[in-house]
Order: structure tokens, then C-alpha cells, then sequence
């Protein structure tokens, strides 16, 4: 019979997009359970065409579910996760909680889809939004190539801090439309929207007409958590414990897809034509690379897409073996919901 799914966080930015992606993909599954929070629980929603009330989490929503995909805070994939897991199903897990761990499997199905079989606890780890954007594109490079340094550069969509995020930039642009005089004065920005908005803003200054260069919480040595996250996924994912890694994470005023400006060495001399013969090969990376027409990615070209895309691939002048290239991914499909539900995918196929 077939798999039953079960959807925790079915209402939020990622699980919007979630509910569209089990809806339009080959359908595999039998019952799509929404599960949300209480708040949440009793709307109805559509799924594959048709109304399913949203139930609120609690033990019981787990019964007669194969496997259960959680988009939530990490406070809440640290207390239901492993419920799921002891009541028997397969939990894919999307928030930080548990990716480190050495005895949950971090996966990428284009990249390590073998890790996914070696699941001790019942959960399999689905990476950040911001490693992923780039991960299908250089686990194509790594294979022939072999990586072993990354410096990279992000600019984040606001739909990554979820759906606050997005109301927020649309906010601020509502707030600062018509006047031709703003962005010219330091703070000139901050005092138009303490005047007209709240002050509870997910991003800790003005996202419109503004980069922040501060993504996710504050850790050791002044880094920032989606900065290490990058760093300790990518080891993870790609099998390379040792691989340099080092990264600045920004926001920028994107709705949606994030974007990453990335340094890669490789141990192997790589040319501009080698990675477009790799990446041209590599099913879900997109090339947009003829730089001389006006021919790379930009968000706005990406966002509601599920491949990953590349341009500006260039050969640094003064590091050997070394690209410089641009990626973008829409950070709540590939970046989040779609894969997530490749890896539900994978796993039914070998039930
Ligand atoms: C962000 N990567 O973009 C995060 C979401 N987990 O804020």
C-alpha cells in the first residue's frame, strides 16, 4: 500500500511551499496528514486538490504515518521529532536540531543519497537553506574535481527568517514608497519606519533599500549561526571533514531565493569549460553562464524554480585550481520544501 505522509508545519512559508510541491510531483503517497500548531489547527487547506483540516500537534497525529516531514522551530523538532520516531515513522527533519549529530544523516539526494539508509535514530536531517542553495552545484564539482576550500559570500531572501520575514520587506517598501528623498541621510530610513511601522522586525536593521550583513543568532568569535551552519553542513554532506570553509552571510531586500557568491578550490586544475561540462551534466543545476549577453542568475529569474542555477563561472587569476562563480536556489524549494520532499521520496522508494 502506499506510504502515508504526514506534514508538521503545514502552514507556514516553508510548508505553503511544501503543500504545492506533494501536490504537483508524481504522487506517491496515500493520506497527507497537516499537522500544525494549535493556533493553526482546524483550518483547512488544500493538498493534491483537495480540503484537508489541519490537525494541532500531539502524539496521536503520528499513528498509521510511514514518514513525517517537520518544518518548525528548533525547539519544537527537539521535543516532536523523536516523538514521531518512536511511534514508527520516518522523520525529516528541517531545523538545526539534530543535523550535527553523528547518528542522524545530513542528506542531499544529488549528493549523498546513500547516507539516507544509515538512520539509527529514524531521522534524517534535511540541511539549511542557505548550503543547500549552493550544495547541488558543487557536489556535481566535488565529485571530478575534488574540493577543499570554499569562501563564500550569501545574500539571503527575507523569506528565509519565514513568513514575518516577507511581510516585513513588503512592509517597509509600502512605508518608504513615493519618497524620492530617503536613503540619502544616515538613519534617514530608520526614522520613516519607526514612525509608520512596529518595531518587532525578524532583521535587526531596515531590510529595504539596505543589505544587512547578519543572518540567523550570535555565536563565539562574532560569527553568525548560518555562518557556521554552512561551514559544519557542507563538511557534512560532501564527506569532507577537513574542507576549509568560510563564510559571510548577508540579507538583502529579496522576497525569495538566496543567492551565494562562491571562491571554490579544487585539488584538481579546473577550467572555465570543465565546470560547464560538469554542471551542464548535473540534472538539477541550471547553467546560465554567456556573461558577454547578459546571460547569469538573478533571483528574481530563479524564484518558484527547483533546480539550482550558476553563471559568472570565471577562473581566479591568482589562486590555482580555483572558480569563482554565482549561484542562486529558491531557498524554500530546493532550499527547503523540495528537498526535504526528495528525501521522503527516496525513503518510500526503498520501504
Ligand atoms: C535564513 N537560512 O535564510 C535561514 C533559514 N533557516 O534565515
Amino acid at each position: 500500500s502506499r506510504p502515508n505522509l504526514a506534514l508538521i508545519g503545514a502552514t507556514g512559508a516553508v510548508g505553503t511551499v511544501m503543500r504545492d510541491i506533494v501536490s504537483t510531483r508524481d504522487d506517491i503517497w496515500g493520506e497527507i496528514r497537516l499537522v500544525a500548531s494549535p493556533r493553526s489547527a482546524g483550518k483547512t487547506l488544500k493538498v493534491r486538490g483537495e480540503d484537508v483540516v489541519v490537525q494541532a500537534l500531539a502524539p496521536e497525529v503520528f499513528e498509521g504515518i510511514d514518514i513525517a516531514i517537520f518544518d518548525v522551530p528548533d525547539e519544537v523538532a527537539a521535543e516532536w521529532v523523536p516523538i514521531a520516531a518512536g511511534r514508527g515513522a520516518i522523520a525529516i527533519d528541517k531545523s538545526g536540531t539534530f543535523r550535527m549529530e553523528p547518528d542522524v544523516p545530513l542528506v542531499v539526494p544529488e549528493v549523498n543519497p546513500q547516507d539516507a539508509r544509515q538512520r539509527p535514530r529514524g531521522i534524517i536531517s534535511t540541511p539549511n537553506c542557505t548550503t543547500l542553495s549552493m550544495m547541488a552545484a558543487m557536489g556535481a564539482l566535488h565529485a571530478e574535481y575534488g574540493l577543499k576550500e570554499l569562501v563564500v559570500a550569501s545574500y539571503q531572501a527575507v523569506s528565509g527568517a519565514g513568513v514575518a520575514g516577507s511581510a516585513r520587506l513588503y512592509d517597509e517598501v509600502e512605508a518608504l514608497a513615493g519618497d524620492r528623498s530617503v536613503g540619502q541621510t544616515a538613519g534617514d530610513v530608520r526614522k520613516v519606519l519607526a514612525n509608520k511601522l512596529s518595531d518587532d522586525s525578524p532583521f535587526p536593521a531596515p531590510i529595504a533599500f539596505n543589505v544587512v550583513p547578519w543572518a540567523g543568532s550570535y555565536k563565539d568569535g562574532g560569527w553568525a549561526s548560518e555562518e557556521i551552519k554552512l561551514r559544519n553542513e557542507s563538511r557534512k554532506i560532501l564527506g569532507i571533514p577537513d574542507l576549509k570553509v568560510s563564510a559571510t552571510c548577508v540579507r538583502v531586500p529579496v522576497v525569495t531565493t538566496h543567492s551565494l557568491a562562491v571562491h571554490a578550490r579544487f585539488e584538481r586544475d579546473i577550467t572555465v569549460a570543465d565546470a560547464h561540462r560538469v554542471l551542464e551534466a548535473a540534472p538539477s543545476v541550471v547553467l546560465m553562464d554567456d556573461p558577454a549577453n547578459g546571460v547569469y542568475p538573478t533571483p528574481l529569474d530563479v524564484v518558484g524554480n527547483d533546480p539550482t542555477y550558476v553563471g559568472r563561472i570565471r577562473q581566479a587569476f591568482d589562486f590555482p585550481n580555483t572558480l569563482d562563480l554565482f549561484v542562486c536556489g529558491d531557498n524554500l524549494r530546493k532550499g527547503a520544501a523540495l528537498n526535504a520532499a526528495e528525501i521522503a521520496e527516496l525513503v518510500a522508494s526503498e520501504l
